[in-house]
């Protein structure tokens, strides 16, 4: 058995949440146990995606298990340098929420149907048409890889109320630290 570690999620605002992130060059036994820990942390929190910035490393891998069925078996997917290669032009609006942006949600209109091409675990190129929850969920976390937050989508006076709020949980969380 694998030993996996539920590493700490980063608050907005951080820099870190910012950057666009680095593709993976080769997946090595470092990124393979990453992506165990995201997929840990990810079900731990719990939510249905996570994108390693989300956990301070700048890389281009998100997890993501958007299943919605609680009976269902789990269904972990983990991407290396996903990209979306086509979207449907009809639309979907779903009320976000963001493990960086706790107890904040707020719509976010995107693509209904998206088609994701990516790297698999094994190093196998893959490509897959996702609807519903899962297109919503796999865009959101592509773009915590390019440093974009569902809160950018937001009018600025929101966006600026959430900021104000999490700077304010941050502050809190660290006076609890001591
Ligand atoms: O990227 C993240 O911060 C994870 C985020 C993903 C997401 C949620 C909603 C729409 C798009 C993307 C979350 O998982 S927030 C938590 C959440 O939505 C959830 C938690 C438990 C059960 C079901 C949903
Ligand atoms: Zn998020």
């Amino acid at each position: 058995m694998w030993a996996m570690t539920i590493r700490p999620i980063l608050i907005h605002p951080d820099p870190r949440l910012k950057k666009v992130c680095k593709p993976v060059e080769n997946i090595t036994g470092e990124l393979h146990a990453l992506s165990r820990d995201m997929l840990e942390t990810m079900y731990d929190a719990p939510g249905i995606g996570l994108a390693a910035p989300q956990v301070g490393i700048l890389k281009r891998l998100i997890v993501l298990d958007a299943q919605r069925d609680k009976n269902a078996p789990r269904s972990p997917v983990v991407m290396f340098n996903p990209e979306v290669i086509a979207k449907s032009e009809d639309l979907n609006t779903y009320e976000e929420g963001c493990l960086s942006i706790p107890e904040q949600y707020a719509e976010v209109t995107r693509p209904a149907e998206v088609r994701v091409r990516w790297i698999d675990a094994d190093g196998e190129e893959r490509e897959k048409d996702f609807d519903g929850l899962w297109a919503t969920c796999v865009q959101h976390e592509i773009d915590h890889l390019n440093g974009v937050l569902f809160i950018d989508y937001l009018k600025p006076l929101k966006r600026q109320l959430i900021t104000r709020k999490m700077v304010k949980l941050k502050r809190e969380l660290a006076r609890e630290k001591g």
